[in-house]
């Protein structure tokens, strides 16, 4: 899709200066409730997100209305995570208004840039599966689909990591502590969710009776395009206790139990799940999954019903895309509704789910994998364990008809795994019920074909496709990275916003040296802005100059953060060994979470601090290398780091990592990768070249022959000295003197348990690949070259194009069209 064409126009409205600082100084008296001459930063903040947001409101309902006239397909991307980050850039961005209100605010006596830092992010998700739900968010308002965004309005998100004594510790992340300006509650939308009781037979008909009920009330959120008059909404589910929950309990006079029964129902909404590495199957979970998937279907169905009579034309006019197996109860749901509250019979209704629903799986790891106990569901859930187990049984019936009683067959295919506890395959069930399986990367998507889904591909080959993740360049270019968003609009023009291809306009700029200058200030300067944060917060002076090597992600064992931990330990062997050679100097930055329970993984960073402090004060070091880990890994940080970066490590094991997104940010702004082939590494390096991105290490297939014929890392670690130097320094305190046992265990895991994710077998290749990173480093030139057809490159992986691929190709869904001439709104 070619968006070039619709060039933005600039609205002469919003550039008003002066009516832009009458709205704001209206906004801080009359709705945050401040006198100018003691108003705070944060009111200042508030007051012009209040200002700004007016100016969607008008586009909002514009494109709501075309809407309806127009009858489009709407598309619900139902997810579990939205991790937005910060609103506040973002929409002046999107309107084109940074330096109105800049200058709005200057003649306000407000400086804009420390306010933009007081807004906390929006941390609804836990890494790659929440922020990609974010881009799309942002990619279909730009491109006009028809898009809204259902998921859960956490009180508490992703929580704060705080680094005390090299370790992680966690604090809740209460983020709407001075309120949210850029929502609006909706207290007159409101569905009840209904939670446990039984199900009784009345004639022909089974209900639901004898529930425990909560509210979920709507907020919702602007989603502006860019480059268009198109918004889309994100609404999000707050739990609300029922009428009755609060009557009951207040009229017997139980003042304390009442609160808590409310506190109780209110709970469901409270709290972002943060494990991303394990299931915990809590039933609070299976809950929450439930609550939005309840309320997100009754919500969309009634829309639907407001223009069209019976459920015909559902498959038309509406798609339900399933972000994972989180949503997934939203199958039996919208059957239950179907059949038990709209009279349609089983096998209609399921017809019509199967052309509503599409999944997308983000993950192979086991267990990541979502499967329920049967108890639980039946407690929680009753009648749609009851849907759930008729939808098996007619299924595997099919099953039966089509290719004969193959017991070890039905048992692989059935949706209820009955090995030990009973426990439904909620993947399975997401195949069955969906015209549409992607993965998101094509490595992903094969894999997926051949491990998990290897059954049902053979039973419904043609349900099973690629996207390859992307990212949008609104937040990642033009917003995280100024300076090179201008130098680019300068050299190619402006239209990359919209359309990334033109980035490739970019490598005929090549062998101008004065571009390559300027492209190399604009890193310096990033760079700069990344060692005063550094300095700031952590007391660690970073010479810009160094080579920035960045390694920003989930801690994961899978992710072999360890991996580049052993070769920061070689490298800093090596200065001592040889002070005198011509060091490259180095700065290694890593920063990211992990799950509270994940011992090894929080180990790691036990692992990465203790080093960093190690080599940090060696005064035989100098600057030669230096370690960082920086604390609370974030959108807003990612903003900071990524476009600071020389160096992109993406070195999970190859067939572990469905795709990876942060890998493209970094491309994109002008990183080289260091990598494995895996996930959109692949793609990556077909798009930039194998001479402009350092591949190593063994590949999908290699992994699997080694796990096959006995993977012998002892025999590694003696045939390789650096590496056993490495490994011994590690398990013998070198790092941890006041402890010299700490690390033992990962000496164990590396060493002698074999781990499962091969670190050893990877290691000689990334050791010398390092060097090869080096050496070209010392050649500014040749270095900055490979940078640019790096950028050049990333045009594939705009979120743009992954968006308009599912749009024609899964979705089926058109963007509205919004006439200029529309007629003006009419306030009442
Ligand atoms: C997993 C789980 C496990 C069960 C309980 C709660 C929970 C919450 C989140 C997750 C996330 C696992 C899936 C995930 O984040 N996958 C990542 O998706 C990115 C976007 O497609 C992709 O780029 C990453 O490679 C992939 O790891």
């Amino acid at each position: 899709m070619d968006l070039s064409q619709f060039e933005h126009q600039y609205d002469p409205a919003l550039r008003d200066v002066a009516a832009l600082k009458r709205a704001i100084s209206n906004k801080l008296m009359y709705t945050v409730g401040k006198d100018p001459v003691s108003a705070r930063p944060e009111d200042w903040l508030h007051a012009t997100a209040y200002a700004v947001r007016d100016r969607l409101v008008e586009r909002w309902m514009k494109t709501t209305r075309a809407q309806y006239a127009q009858d489009v397909k709407r598309v619900y991307y139902l997810s579990m995570e939205f991790l937005i980050g910060r609103t506040f850039s973002n929409a002046l961005l999107a309107l084109e208004m940074m330096p109105t209100v800049r200058q709005a605010l200057a003649e306000l006596d407000v400086d804009m840039t420390g306010l933009v830092d007081l807004e906390p992010d929006a941390a609804l998700g836990n890494g790659g599966l929440g922020r990609l739900a974010a881009c799309f968010l942002d990619s279909m308002a730009t491109l006009g689909i028809p898009g809204f965004g259902y998921g859960i309005r956490y009180e508490y998100g992703m929580f704060r990591q705080q680094i005390i004594d090299g370790r992680q510790v966690e604090a809740p992340d209460y983020w709407l502590t001075h309120g949210n300006p850029w929502e609006f509650p909706r207290p007159e939308v409101q569905y009840r969710v209904r939670f446990g009781g039984h199900v009784e037979q009345q004639g022909e008909k089974l209900r639901w009776v004898g529930t425990d009920d909560v509210l979920a009330m709507a907020y919702d959120t602007i989603i502006p395009g860019y480059g268009t008059e198109a918004t889309n909404t994100l609404r999000l589910w707050s739990a609300k206790a029922t009428e009755e929950i609060d009557l009951r309990a207040f009229n017997q006079g139980n003042y304390f139990g009442a609160v808590e029964s409310k506190n109780h129902s209110e709970n469901v909404s409270r709290v972002l799940y943060p494990d991303d590495s394990t299931l915990s199957g809590r039933e609070l979970r299976l809950r929450q999954e439930y609550f939005f998937v309840s309320a997100s279907l009754q919500d969309l169905l009634r829309r639907y019903l407001r223009t069209h009579t019976g459920f015909e034309q559902l498959p038309e006019k509406v798609s339900i895309h399933l972000n994972d197996t989180h949503p997934v109860l939203a199958i039996p749901e919208l059957m239950r509704l179907l059949v038990d509250e709209h009279g349609q019979d089983f096998d209609h209704a399921w017809a019509l789910v199967q052309r509503v629903f599409s999944y997308t799986n983000h993950t192979l790891m086991h267990e990541a994998l979502e499967t329920w106990p049967v108890d639980m569901l039946g407690r929680v859930l009753p009648r749609h364990l009851r849907i759930i187990f008729d939808i098996n049984a007619r299924f595997l019936r099919v099953v039966t008809d089509k290719l004969g009683h193959d017991i070890g067959l039905m048992q692989r295919l059935s949706l209820v795994d009955e090995h030990g506890e009973r426990r439904v395959r909620m993947a399975y069930l997401a195949v069955l019920a969906s015209h549409s399986v992607n993965g998101v990367s094509e490595l992903h998507s094969e894999l997926m074909k051949q491990s998990i889904f290897a059954d049902f591909a053979r039973l419904f080959p043609e349900r099973f496709n690629n996207k390859t993740n992307g990212v949008t360049p609104r937040r990642w270019l033009s917003q995280a990275n100024p300076g090179l968003a201008a130098l680019l609009d300068e050299r190619i023009g402006r239209g990359w916003r919209r359309n990334l291809d033109q980035l490739a306009g970019l490598r005929s700029s090549l062998d101008d040296a004065a571009f390559r200058g300027a492209f190399r200030r604009v890193k310096r300067e990033n760079k700069e802005r990344l060692a005063q944060y550094v300095q700031q917060h952590l007391g660690v002076t970073l010479n810009p100059d160094a080579l920035f090597d960045v390694q920003v992600k989930r801690i994961h064992e899978y992710k072999r953060q360890l991996l580049n931990v052993l070769h920061v330990v070689t490298r800093y062997q090596s200065i001592l060994a040889e002070p005198q050679a011509d060091w490259v100097p180095r700065v290694v930055v890593f920063s990211g979470k992990a799950a509270s329970a994940y011992h090894m993984a929080k180990l790691v960073i036990k692992l990465i601090n203790d080093v960093a402090r190690t080599v940090n004060n060696d005064p035989r070091v100098g600057d030669r290398l230096k370690v960082v880990f920086i604390p609370n890994y974030s959108v807003s940080l990612a903003e900071l780091i990524i476009p600071a970066a020389d160096l992109s490590e993406q070195i999970s094991t190859a067939g572990t990592e469905a795709s990876g997104t942060g890998n493209m940010k970094l491309s994109l702004g002008g990183a080289l990768t260091i990598g494995t082939l895996d996930g959109a590494n692949v793609e990556i390096l077909q798009n930039v070249g194998a001479d402009n991105i350092f591949i190593f290490g063994n590949t999908t297939e290699q992994v699997a022959d080694i796990r096959a014929s006995g993977y012998q890392p002892r025999a590694i670690y003696e045939g390789n000295p650096a590496l056993r130097a490495a490994l011994d320094a590690i398990r013998d305190g070198l790092f941890s003197p006041e402890e010299p046992g700490r690390f033992q265990q990962i000496y164990d895991v590396l060493v002698n348990w074999g781990d499962h994710y091969l670190l050893l077998a990877d290691y000689e290749s990334y050791v010398e690949t390092q060097q090869r990173v080096d050496a070209l480093y010392r050649d500014a030139d040749a270095w900055t070259r490979k940078a640019l057809l790096n950028v050049a490159g990333m045009g594939p992986f705009s979120s743009d194009r992954t968006i308009a691929q599912y749009a024609q190709e899964i979705w089926r869904a058109r963007p509205v069209q919004l006439p200029p001439n529309m007629p003006p709104l009419d306030p009442a």
